[in-house]
């Protein structure tokens, strides 16, 4: 384990954060990349959007009116909290992907300031300088709050997380929807696996609905979908010392209704060649070959029945809004 990579103080607050990626820091960047970038076709795992710069283009993406996800998701939040919250004292908040600080604030201003004084927070994400803000933030607000920020992978790292209290756990933003069946599958069993009895998980999932609205919310007027999307290049450039020139592809989104999922693609605008120095693959792209980024699920009713079944999770609880455009579900280990 390594040693708290940062501190941050107030007179009455610490936090503390701390990197499992340093010891093998995005350890799996150059297998990756060298796997998806000599497949055909081409792809990129999407966790390496997220650097300082992506999570900050994330940040703008959901200020975005196109994107409905974060204000739908927030207006279902605030519903359920009080009621989420009313037995959240001497508990461990766990918050994968945490992202900012935005939605958890619902939960933690629901819980009142007696029980978050008693409870720890403790947000997970892959993006240091998210986890890093976040907590300055709700240090500031919540100075009674115990604060445990956690640099880590949580596809292959949930093992880091600490035990010993009942926990809530979060998973929001629809973020299960970037990965794909299996993936998911995967990914919701081995949260359930860190599940006592009488823990909790809540998860955010986007609906399927008409295709001008999925479409709008990936392909912004902004143009900020677009450079978020370029950004893995960017990443790829710092991390692994290549020569991707961003603005030699073009951002393509799309709702792929047979998978229920939009994808997102960067296509090559022209033949050329790209060096990725540290891990001595050079690759080439005909004029419109595309790299896929990211697929984003939509799910319907049936298929999150499926997932929470086949990842050994029980339904307890289902909250939509009118349209039925989100839903954030309650979910237990089922031991049946
Ligand atoms: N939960 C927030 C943020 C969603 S964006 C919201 O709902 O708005 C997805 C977040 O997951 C990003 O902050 C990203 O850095 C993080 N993330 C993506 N893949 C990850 C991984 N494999 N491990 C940990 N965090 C990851
Ligand atoms: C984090 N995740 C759920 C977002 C999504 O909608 O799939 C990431 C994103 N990609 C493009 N815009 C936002």
């Amino acid at each position: 384990m390594s040693e708290p990579t940062n501190r941050y103080r107030s007179k009455t607050a610490a936090v503390r954060t701390r990197s499992y990626l340093d010891a093998r820091p995005r350890s799996d960047i150059g297998e990756d990349a060298r796997r998806g970038l000599t497949a055909t076709p081409k792809y990129i795992p999407c966790k390496y959007f997220y650097d300082a710069y992506g999570s900050k283009l994330f940040e703008d993406i959901c200020r975005l009116p196109e994107y409905y996800l974060t204000d739908v998701e927030m207006s279902i939040l605030r519903g359920i909290a009080p009621h989420i919250m009313r037995a959240s004292a001497h508990s461990d908040l766990v918050e994968l992907g945490s992202g900012s600080d935005r939605k958890i604030r619902i939960m933690l201003d629901a819980a009142g300031e007696g029980n978050r004084a008693t409870m720890r927070y403790i947000p997970v994400d892959i993006s240091e300088a998210a986890v890093a803000e976040a907590a300055r933030g709700l240090m500031r607000s919540y100075p009674e709050l115990e604060v445990l920020g956690v640099v880590a992978d949580f596809t292959r790292q949930l093992d880091v997380l600490p035990d010993g209290r009942p926990k809530l756990l979060c998973f929001l933003g629809s973020t299960i929807g970037n990965f794909g069946g299996k993936e998911s599958v995967a990914l919701l069993r081995g949260v359930c696996d860190t599940m006592q009895a009488g823990d909790r998980l809540l998860v955010g999932f986007d609906m399927v609905k008409p295709r001008e609205v999925i479409e709008a919310a990936y392909n912004d007027s902004q143009d900020v979908t677009a450079e978020f999307n370029r950004n893995v290049l960017r990443v790829l450039n710092s991390e692994l010392d290549a020569d991707f020139d961003p603005d030699s592809f073009d951002h393509l989104a799309f709702f792929n209704e047979e998978r229920q999922r939009v994808e997102m693609h960067l296509q090559a605008r022209r033949d050329h060649s790209v060096r990725l120095g540290s891990i001595g693959v050079e690759t080439s792209f005909r004029r419109g070959e595309t790299i896929h980024t990211e697929s984003s699920r939509k799910y319907t009713e049936p298929g999150i029945e499926e997932l929470a079944r086949r990842a050994g999770l029980a339904i307890k609880g289902w909250h939509t809004d009118d349209r039925r455009w989100f839903s954030v579900l309650e979910l237990v280990p089922d031991h049946h």
